[in-house]
């Protein structure tokens, strides 16, 4: 569409005036959540949502406490393709550090 024509479909060339809806979609989002388990010592996960979801040090000691009493925790809110970076990255550190932390992500 010819900028500076949002919303219409003149300069399309077709010699018509249609009105369309702007094509703002809101992307879908994708919650990142980590879960708990017995072994991943706690400062490994405050350090994990320090390095990956960019937490303070009081952020990120709240959000592994959640997780640590409740079995679940969101850890952000992103598009699909950064959200799946996310978990990749935290998957690869962890089992680069031999702890069994699972980071997941599902549709919000
Ligand atoms: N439950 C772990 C422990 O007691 C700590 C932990 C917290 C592990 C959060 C994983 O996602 C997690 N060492």
């Amino acid at each position: 569409m010819q900028a500076g024509k949002k919303g219409t479909d003149e300069g399309a060339g077709t010699g018509l005036a249609t009105k369309t809806a702007p094509k703002v979609k809101k992307p879908d989002l994708y919650r990142v959540l980590l879960l708990n388990d017995d072994f991943t010592p706690m400062e490994f996960v405050v350090h994990v949502l320090e390095r990956f979801f960019r937490k303070s040090p009081e952020q990120a000691t709240q959000i592994m406490l959640h997780v640590h009493n409740n079995g679940v925790g969101e850890c952000g809110v992103y598009t699909y393709e950064v959200a799946e970076t996310k978990v990749t990255q935290v998957m690869d550190f962890a089992r680069q550090n031999q702890h069994p932390l699972q980071c997941v992500m599902e549709k919000k």
